[in-house]
C-alpha cells in the first residue's frame, strides 16, 4: 500500500474521533467525494463552455453549464462561474475584473474579522490596489458609520462585504447604500455563510451587490472550490460584468480549470436544494447560538469568537494547542482591539457547521462547551510574555507542557468515546467499512 493512503487513513482517524470545529470546514459527502475522485480529472478545458482551447471537451460543457445553472437559481443569480481554484483566487479574479491597479478597494479589517483578499497587508489586494480598511465597533459589529465616512473620503471602486471571523449578521442594505452613494462596485464575499444563505437563515445580499464570491468548502458542504456570481444589479451597473470577469478568470489568472472539482461542486449545489440542507443550515445556527451562550458569548450565525482575556494575557495559542491535546479542533483568532499578538492572539474562533453535519443538535453543544471550559481551565497562568524577546521561548515550550497534561488526555478520552455515536458522511462508505478506522 502506498504512504500515502496509509496516511489519508490516519487522516481519517483523527477526523473521527475529534471534533472538528474550525468554522470554515466541513465534511462533504459521498457523492461528492466521489466526483472529486472521478476520471474528470484527466482532462484539459481552457475556455469556457462551447468556447475551449482543446477538443474533447462536449462532456466537460455539459459539466460546467450544468453546474453554473443549479448555482444562478439556487442563488438568484444572473451568470455564475465555477472555475476558479479556491476562494482567493476568485477574489483576485473578482477585483480583477472591476478594478484597474491602483484603485482603491475598501474591506474590513484582518483584525476585525475580515479576509487577507479583502485589502490586507501583504495580499495582492493591498499591494496591487490602494487598500482602506474598515473595523467593528468597540461592540464588535461592523461600523457601518465609519465605513460610510472612510468611503466618502477615500472613493473606493470596489467595497468588499465579507467576513472570516465575525458572529453576527451582515446588513447588505446598510452596505449598498453606501457603495452606491459613492459609485463603487460592492461585492458579498459569502464563503462563511453561503449555506446559511442558501438555507434561509442568513439575508441574502442578492438584490444589494452586483458579485458575490464563495467558496464551496464551507457551510455549503462542497469541495475545496469557488464561484464568482453575478447578481441582476451587477449587469445594470455594468453590462460588461461577465466578459470581465471570464477574461480575468482565463487568461488572467488561470490555466485549465479542476473539472474534477466543478463536477463535485455541481454535486454539493444538487444536494443543498434539498429540503434537508434547510434543516443541516437551522442546525447549525441553533447550535452556534448554544455553544455561544454557553461560552459566555452571542452568536448570530455559524461561527463563535471567543475572547479569552478573562483568563489572562494572549491566550489564544495556548487554547488552541491544549483543545487539540483535548482532540477538539479551533484555531486562535484576534479578537477586535486585541492587545497580544496577531501570532499568538487573545481569542479563539470555533464554530458548527462539520460537527452539525455529523448530527449533532444543542444537547452536545452543551457538553462540548463543558469539555471546552474545562481544557481552558489547564491553560489558567500560561498568559503569553508581555516582553517580545521571551515569546519565542515560551511558545516552544507550551506543546511540552500541554502534551503531557493528564486533565486533557482525560478530556480527549471522552471526546473519543462521545464521537462513536456520530458518523461522518461519507468517510465509512468511502473507505470501503462500517467499521471505524
Ligand atoms: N481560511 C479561511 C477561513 O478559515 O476562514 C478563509 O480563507
Amino acid at each position: 500500500m502506498s504512504k500515502v493512503f496509509a496516511l489519508i487513513k490516519k487522516e481519517a482517524h483523527r477526523q473521527i474521533t475529534g471534533l472538528e470545529m474550525i468554522p470554515s470546514e466541513n465534511y462533504v459527502s459521498e457523492d461528492v467525494l466521489k466526483a472529486l475522485g472521478s476520471i474528470l480529472t484527466n482532462k484539459y478545458s481552457e475556455g469556457f463552455p462551447g468556447r475551449r482551447y482543446y477538443g474533447g471537451n462536449e462532456v466537460i460543457d455539459e459539466i460546467e453549464v450544468y453546474a453554473s445553472e443549479l448555482a444562478n437559481t439556487l442563488f438568484g443569480t444572473k451568470a455564475a462561474f465555477v472555475q476558479p481554484y479556491s476562494g482567493s483566487p476568485a477574489n483576485m479574479a473578482a477585483t480583477m475584473a472591476v478594478c484597474n491597479p491602483g484603485d482603491v478597494v475598501m474591506g474590513l479589517a484582518l483584525t476585525s474579522g475580515g479576509h487577507l483578499t479583502h485589502g490586507a497587508n501583504l495580499s495582492f489586494s493591498s499591494i496591487f490596489y490602494k487598500a482602506v480598511n474598515y473595523n467593528v465597533g468597540k461592540d464588535g459589529k461592523i461600523d457601518y458609520d465609519s465605513l460610510e465616512r472612510l468611503a466618502k473620503q477615500h472613493q473606493p471602486k470596489l467595497i468588499w462585504a465579507g467576513t472570516t471571523a465575525y458572529p453576527y449578521k451582515l446588513d447588505y442594505e446598510k452596505y449598498a447604500a453606501i457603495a452606491d452613494a459613492v459609485g463603487a462596485y460592492l461585492i458579498a464575499d459569502i464563503s462563511h455563510i453561503s449555506g446559511l444563505i442558501v438555507g434561509g437563515v442568513h439575508p441574502t445580499p442578492v438584490n444589494h451587490v452586483h458579485i458575490i464570491t464563495t467558496t464551496t468548502h464551507k457551510t455549503l458542504r462542497g469541495p475545496r472550490g469557488a464561484m464568482i456570481l453575478v447578481t441582476e444589479k451587477g449587469l445594470q451597473k455594468d453590462p460588461d460584468l461577465k466578459s470581465k470577469i471570464e477574461r480575468a478568470i482565463i487568461p488572467g489568472l488561470q490555466g485549465g480549470p479542476h473539472n474534477h472539482q466543478t463536477a463535485a461542486i455541481a454535486v454539493s449545489l444538487e444536494e443543498a436544494f434539498k429540503p434537508s440542507f434547510k434543516k443541516y443550515a437551522l442546525q447549525v445556527v441553533k447550535n452556534a447560538a448554544v455553544l455561544a451562550k454557553e461560552l459566555g458569548t452571542i452568536s448570530e450565525n455559524h461561527l463563535v469568537l471567543k475572547d479569552l482575556s478573562e483568563l489572562g494575557f494572549g491566550l489564544g495559542y495556548q487554547a488552541q494547542v491544549a483543545l487539540e491535546y483535548a482532540g477538539i479542533t479551533v484555531n486562535k483568532n484576534t479578537i477586535p482591539g486585541d492587545k497580544a499578538s496577531p501570532f499568538y492572539p487573545s481569542g479563539i474562533r470555533l464554530g458548527t457547521p462539520a460537527l452539525t453535519s455529523r448530527g449533532m443538535k444543542e444537547a452536545d453543544m452543551i457538553k462540548v462547551a463543558a469539555w471546552i471550559k474545562r481544557v481552558l481551565q489547564e491553560i489558567k497562568g500560561l498568559d503569553l510574555p508581555t516582553e517580545q524577546e521571551k515569546r519565542k521561548d515560551f511558545i516552544k515550550d507550551i506543546k511540552k507542557l500541554l502534551v503531557k497534561n493528564k486533565n486533557l488526555q482525560k478530556i480527549k478520552a471522552e471526546v473519543e468515546d462521545f464521537t462513536k455515536k456520530y458518523p461522518i458522511p461519507g468517510l465509512y462508505k468511502h473507505y470501503g467499512t462500517k467499521n471505524r478506522l
